[in-house]
């Protein structure tokens, strides 16, 4: 039987890549997002493919998220891949600068967003013996960097989350994988920087990731064998060693 996908942040980087890369392969798809304009053009181009349906809502939002995702027609309701990866940075300050505005949306977004989507679609996968739950989280999720703090935070909540998601779940054969990318080259870093122009140097001198990158290594993760989960993935560009060590000789 075909699988069905849902996945959040589907209409930008590493979200609208792994739509394409399912689509390839014949998973139904439920993509998700707030940018109408997008979502429509990804339906008309994916459905060449695949069966697709699209959800307009803020992760957020918790009674939209639960609206929208009650709101599934029968023929998409058996989820049995959720990608979890709509989120962003929003500003790199020290913690005394901060903005309050942007931690809010760090966490209502990253942590809190990924933890309504997850409530609406976990009671189905445990009725139905199986699910794979994938949660994006990052490098900054595995070491805090300066000025990273708050979206460090959530990065490590994401993690923390993935680990009590993969014990709790682990009675239903549920998989549970965390994928922590390092750079990407998306539109990450023009949200960050609220479409500053200290964006533009971000991926310069190196080879950064591709959205591709990642949707690849999902793919791969969502289709191995029944008894192997990939359970924490992490991955850099090779000119990355860390989150402050890159090489920018290129
Ligand atoms: P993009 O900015 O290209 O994509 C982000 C996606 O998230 C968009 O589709 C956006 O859709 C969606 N999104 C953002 N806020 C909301 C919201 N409130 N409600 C619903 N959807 C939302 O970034 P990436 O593809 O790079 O990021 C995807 C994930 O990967 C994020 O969780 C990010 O933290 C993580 N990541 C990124 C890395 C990078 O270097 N790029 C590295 C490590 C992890 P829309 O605006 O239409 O709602
Ligand atoms: C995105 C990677 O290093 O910009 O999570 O935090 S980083």
């Amino acid at each position: 039987m075909r699988k069905t996908a849902l996945i959040t942040g589907a209409t930008s980087g590493i979200g609208q890549a792994t739509a394409h890369e399912f689509a390839k392969h014949g998973i139904k798809l439920i993509l998700c997002g707030r940018r109408q304009q997008r979502l429509d053009s990804l339906e008309k181009a994916l459905s060449r493919d695949t069966d697709v349906y699209t959800l307009n809502f803020d992760v957020s939002d918790r009674s939209k998220t639960l609206e929208a995702l009650e709101s599934l027609p029968k023929e998409f309701q058996d989820i049995d891949i959720l990608i979890n990866n709509a989120g962003n940075a929003h500003g790199l300050d020290p913690i005394q600068t901060g903005s309050l505005d942007d931690w809010d949306a760090m966490m209502d977004i990253n942590v809190k967003g990924l933890l309504y989507v997850s409530k609406a679609i976990i009671p189905k996968m445990i009725q139905r013996h199986t699910g794979h739950i994938i949660n994006i989280g990052s490098s900054a999720g595995k070491e805090v960097y300066p000025k990273g703090n708050v979206y460090c935070a959530s990065k490590h909540a994401v993690l923390a989350i993935t680990e009590g998601m993969r014990i709790d779940l682990n009675p239903y054969g549920i998989k549970v994988s965390a994928i922590n990318p390092g750079l990407v080259e998306t539109e990450f870093s023009k949200v960050r920087f609220k479409g500053g122009k200290e964006a533009d140097s971000v991926y310069q001198g190196y080879k950064a990731l591709q959205a591709e990158d990642i949707a690849d290594i999902i793919y791969f993760t969502i289709t191995r064998p029944e008894h192997v989960n990939l359970a924490d993935i992490l991955v850099f560009p090779t000119a990355q060693a860390n989150s402050t060590t890159i090489n920018k000789s290129n």
